[in-house]
C-alpha cells in the first residue's frame, strides 16, 4: 500500500487496520451447565465444597485458556519478550513515569467489529484484551519526603473488573483481582481500572515528567479526540507535571524487528505471496474486480491469516491510478492493466505486496514500457539499502530513475506520475512505527514501492515488494513472487 508523499511515522489508524481476537461464543455457557447438571446430584454440603473447587480451578483454566494461543490460531511471543521491551522504553523513558491507553471495545449488542488492540500496548505486552491500562514507574533517584513511590511496583496491568454483561456479548475476560492473572500475563501487580485515578493521584507526588501517546496527528478525529480528553484528564491529575509524547521512543524500539517478529511477518508474507499467486491465474476479462479481491481474502484465511492488514486494492483500467481504490466493483476489461495490492495480517503482523498485471495476459508496448521504467526504478532503489541510507535517498534514487527514462503523451518526463512515498516499515501495523528521518538499520522491515500513474492513458503500475534490511544491504522477503514483464506474462498463463 502506498504511503504519503512526505514519509509519515506513525500508526495507521485503528478503525483501519485489523487484528485477531474473537473468543468463541458459547463455548463458556455450555461447559457450566454440564458441570452443575454433575454437580446436582451430590448432597448438598459436598455439592458446595466441590462448587468453590469448581471455581477455583475454572477461574486459572479459563484464564490460560484466554491466553493461550493454540486455542486462537494466534501467536504470541514467550512473557518474557514483552518484559524486555517494557524495561528497554523505560530506559529511554528516564525517569519518566509511562501511562498507556490500550483499546477499549464496543459495548454490549453494539459490539459488531472486533476488538483490536493499539499496537504499542500490544507490542509492551502481548495482552489482546480491552479497556486495559499499562503503567510504568520506574524508580526515582530523589524520592520526596512524603512519597512511598519507590516501594511501588514497577510495572502495573489495570483491568477493567469483569462485566458479566457485557461478557454476554464478547466473551469472558481475566480478572484484575485473581491473583493468576499477574503471572499470566507476565506482570507482578495487575488492578482494576476502577483505581487507576487514585494510583495515578500518588504517582503525582513524585514524578514530574509523564509519558503517553499524545493525539496522533495521522489518526482518525475519533481517535485524536479521545486522546486529547485523556491527556486532559491527565493534566488534572499531574497540574505540576510535563507531559510528554512517548511515539518516538516507542517508533525506535518498533521499527527494528526481533527474529520472532519476523517469523511472524514471514507468514504474513507467505500468504500475501499466495493470495496473489491464486490471483494472478483467474484475472481475465469480464470478472469483477470483487471476485479477484474475494480469492485473495479466501487465500489469506485459508493459510491462517484470519485478516486482511488493509483492504484489498484491486483496480483495474482508470481506476489503477487511484492510489488507494477499494471499492473493487468494476468489470475488468481486455487491455486493461490490473493493479493488486494486497497485504495479510498473521498474529497481528502485517505483509503489504503491490504486483501489476494485465488483464488479458500481454503488456501493450506502452505499458510494457512504462511497467519496466517501474521496475528499473524499483531495483535501482533496492540495490542502494543498507544499514546507514535514508528512506530520502532511496526516494531520490527512484525518482531519479523514473524521472530520467520515458515520457507522457505530451513529451514530458515522467517524474511527476510518481506521486506517492516509495517506503515504509512493516510490522504491527501495515504502515508501521518509524522514526521520522532515521537511518536504516538491520532487522528493519520496508517496502519499496514506486509507481507511475497515468490517467490520460488509462493506467498506473506499481510494483511492491518488503525487504529486511541485513547488515550488508537488503534481502527480498517476497522473491517467490515474478516481477520480470515475461515472468508476470508467464505467471498468469499456468
Ligand atoms: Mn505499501
Amino acid at each position: 500500500m502506498a504511503s504519503a508523499m512526505p514519509m509519515i511515522s506513525g500508526n495507521k489508524p485503528a478503525s483501519a487496520a485489523e487484528g485477531i481476537s474473537k473468543p468463541p461464543q458459547g463455548l463458556k455457557p455450555l461447559h457450566f451447565e454440564l458441570l452443575s447438571a454433575r454437580l446436582k446430584s451430590c448432597p448438598d454440603k459436598l455439592q458446595e465444597v466441590l462448587r468453590r473447587l469448581l471455581v477455583f480451578l475454572c477461574l486459572p483454566l479459563l484464564a490460560c485458556w484466554l491466553l493461550s494461543s493454540a486455542a486462537w490460531a494466534q501467536e504470541r511471543e514467550p512473557l518474557e519478550v514483552y518484559q524486555t521491551r517494557r524495561a528497554a522504553l523505560q530506559e529511554k523513558l528516564d525517569e519518566g513515569l509511562f501511562i498507556l491507553f490500550g483499546n477499549e471495545e464496543s459495548a454490549g449488542s453494539e459490539a459488531y467489529f472486533r476488538f483490536r488492540q493499539e499496537s504499542n500496548f500490544y507490542y509492551l505486552t502481548g495482552y489482546d484484551g480491552p479497556g486495559a491500562v499499562l503503567v510504568l514507574a520506574p524508580p526515582v533517584a530523589r524520592p520526596s519526603s512524603t512519597s512511598t513511590v519507590s516501594t511501588h511496583p514497577r510495572e502495573i496491568l489495570f483491568l477493567p473488573r469483569r462485566d458479566p454483561q457485557q461478557e454476554q456479548w464478547t466473551g469472558p475476560k481475566l480478572d484484575p483481582a485473581n491473583p493468576s492473572t499477574a503471572a499470566l500475563t507476565g506482570f507482578g501487580v495487575t488492578k482494576e481500572t476502577e483505581a487507576l485515578e487514585s494510583e495515578l493521584r500518588r504517582y503525582a507526588q513524585t514524578y514530574r515528567t509523564v509519558y503517553t501517546l499524545l493525539a496522533n496527528p495521522h489518526g482518525s478525529e475519533i481517535e485524536q479526540a479521545l486522546a486529547k480528553e485523556r491527556i486532559s484528564q491527565l493534566r488534572a491529575i499531574f497540574p505540576s507535571a510535563d507531559i510528554r509524547d512517548a511515539r518516538r521512543e516507542l517508533a525506535r524500539l518498533r521499527q527494528v524487528k526481533s527474529e520472532t517478529e519476523l517469523n511472524l511477518i514471514r507468514r504474513a508474507v507467505d500468504c500475501t505471496e499466495d493470495g496473489l499467486q491464486a490471483a494472478a491465474k483467474e484475472v481475465k476479462a469480464g470478472l469483477f474486480e470483487y471476485e479477484i479481491a474475494a480469492l485473495i481474502k479466501y487465500t489469506f484465511e485459508r493459510k491462517g491469516c484470519l485478516w486482511p492488514s488493509f483492504d484489498p486494492i484491486v483496480a483495474s483500467g482508470p481506476r489503477s491510478t487511484i492510489l488507494h481504490y477499494n471499492r473493487n466493483t468494476a468489470r475488468m476489461e481486455s487491455g486493461d492493466l490490473i493493479v493488486m495490492d494486497v497485504g495479510a495480517e498473521y498474529s497481528r503482523y502485517a505483509a503489504d505486496i503491490t504486483r501489476t498485471l494485465p488483464v488479458n495476459g500481454r503488456f501493450t508496448p506502452r505499458q510494457r514500457e512504462i511497467y519496466e521504467i517501474v521496475l528499473g526504478a524499483q531495483k535501482a532503489a533496492i540495490q542502494a539499502i543498507r544499514p546507514g541510507v535514508k528512506f530520502s535517498e532511496l526516494q531520490r534514487i527512484a525518482y531519479n530513475y523514473i524521472n530520467s527514462h520515458g515520457k507522457d503523451s505530451k513529451g514530458d518526463r515522467l517524474g511527476k506520475y510518481f506521486t506517492h512515498g516509495l517506503s515504509h516499515h512493516v510490522g504491527l501495523d501495515v504502515h508501521d512505527a518509524a522514526e521520522l528521518g532515521a537511518e536504516l538499520q538491520p532487522n528493519m522491515v520496508i517496502t519499496v514501492e514506486p509507481g507511475i500513474y497515468l490517467p490520460d492513458e488509462n493506467f498506473g503500475v506499481r510494483i511492491e515488494d518488503m525487504v529486511l534490511v541485513t547488515k550488508s544491504g537488503g534481502l527480498m522477503l517476497t522473491e517467490k513472487l515474478p516481477r520480470e514483464v515475461e515472468e508476470v506474462e508467464g505467471w498468469m498463463e499456468w
